[in-house]
């Protein structure tokens, strides 16, 4: 086997670069059919699968009992073959096996494997092992990863607030506690109250990581902990630069992301969204009127609002702005013009919220009687600009681009009321 760290160790999906050559290809077995004199297996790797024949008696015998989903490392030569799988197939020399799968309670190689979501997520360590579940998750990385470039670009400084805090963030009651050596401390249901403090310092700030809602109710569109995109502006003035701000990020990722993913060598189609050079922007009352909605906005309104858009603008993303004030939390702007109206909005994203955002409160006063932690209102008898930023919620993105029914599908190990594993 030492021969075989000489050799060099390629993806299983980069065999047509190596015809007639000697490669070391690592993996996992994800499916084996036998013959008496000859073996296929479906070598999965990190990136796409392949095919592996094994012919040598010798290897022959290695690979009888050899159960799906076993690591192994493959040494051997290309070759073209038609029959194969992407025409080219590796025709094996040496094998070493990392480790031997044992018998698994759901049989994962299958062309299709239909089971209920509950099973799933109880054996998520397996059915993340198929391309197309994997897939989802290595498009949101790519949509993290994507995020982060763009907000590089726009001069904001990555930071990591903490999720550990004495206080909640965003009002309301869906707050995780916990003991901390003896006092209570609660989760963070976003880093707002960071994101805030650090444009005092950087001007412009982003963020990607975790947050916690202690949700009660179990819905399609809720988890208690997601992945919270953030970012933060000082010195902007208007709903309007957000907006734009926002449209740009949106056509970023999807553009982006279309161009990348058509490059990948494990790839499933996606229903790329529509969305226009404008995204269409309407003011809370008028979404109020187009959806029928009474008083207030619920998911019903917001699916036919979605609709709406798509019919009139033929865009999946729109705008809703001028919230009412006290369906906001305590940091939202007021617009000066207009009692009651907060300078906020949302983005609707086939028929879903996946944004929030609006301008903040800036001056001291605003915040000098609200029980909020003394060393957020520093930051603002320091001197704050006027300032706004978002929130976008990667699960939900990620639900709306694959057109999920569940934002489970689109959670790596979602946490629900029900679920604290794996
Ligand atoms: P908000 O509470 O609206 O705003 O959350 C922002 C975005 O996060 C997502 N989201 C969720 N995703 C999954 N499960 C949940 N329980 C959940 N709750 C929210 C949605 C939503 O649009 N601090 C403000 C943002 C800001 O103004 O900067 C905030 O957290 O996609």
């Amino acid at each position: 086997m030492n021969s075989i760290h000489r050799v060099k160790r390629i993806s299983i999906h980069q065999m047509k670069y190596y015809i007639n050559e000697q490669v070391l290809v690592r993996g996992w077995v994800h499916s084996i059919r036998q013959q008496k004199t000859v073996h296929f297996i479906t070598l999965r790797d990190g990136y796409a699968m392949g095919q592996l024949v094994v012919i040598k008696p010798r290897l022959l015998a290695k690979t009888l009992d050899l159960p799906s989903q076993s690591a192994i490392e493959a040494y051997g030569i290309v070759v073209e073959n038609s029959q194969a799988a992407g025409g080219y197939e590796i025709q094996l020399e040496a094998l070493k096996i990392h480790s031997q799968a044992q018998e698994l309670p759901i049989e994962i190689s299958k062309k299709e494997v239909q089971v209920h979501q509950d099973t799933f997520l109880d054996h998520a360590a397996l059915m993340l092992r198929r391309p197309e579940h994997r897939f989802v998750h290595r498009v949101a990385a790519l949509i993290r990863s994507l995020f982060r470039q763009f907000m590089e670009a726009e001069g904001c400084v990555e930071i990591n607030s903490p999720k550990l805090s004495s206080a909640s963030v965003e009002g309301g009651a869906d707050v995780f506690t916990l003991d901390y050596f003896g006092s209570q401390a609660s989760l963070v249901q976003s880093p707002q109250l960071y994101k805030q403090i650090m444009v005092g310092v950087f001007e412009r700030v982003y963020e990607i990581g975790p947050v916690f809602r202690a949700e009660q109710h179990n819905t399609s569109r809720h988890l208690n902990e997601y992945i919270s995109m953030d970012a933060e502006f000082g010195f902007i003035e208007s709903t309007d630069e957000l907006m734009e701000i926002v449209s740009r990020l949106l056509q970023f990722l999807i553009k982006r992301s279309y161009e990348l993913i058509d490059e990948w060598p494990e790839k499933f189609s996606i229903e790329w969204p529509q969305i226009p050079q404008k995204i269409p922007v309407m003011s809370y009352d008028e979404a109020l009127r187009v959806s029928g909605a009474e008083d207030e906005l619920n998911p019903q309104s917001e699916k036919k609002l979605g609709e709406w858009a798509l019919g009139e603008f033929h865009s999946d993303a729109v705008f809703i702005y001028g919230y009412p004030l006290k369906k906001r939390p305590f940091y939202t702007a007021e617009n000066s013009d207009k009692e009651g109206v907060s300078l906020s909005f949302d983005l609707l994203f086939r028929g879903q919220e996946i944004v929030t955002g609006g301008m903040r409160k800036h001056s001291y006063e605003e915040y000098k009687d609200q029980p909020v932690p003394q060393g957020y209102k520093e930051a603002f008898q320091a001197g704050m600009p006027s300032h706004g930023g978002f929130g976008l919620g990667l699960e939900r993105l990620v639900q709306s681009l694959f057109g999920f029914s569940n934002i489970r599908q689109a959670a790596l190990f979602p946490r629900d009321g029900r679920r604290l594993s794996p």
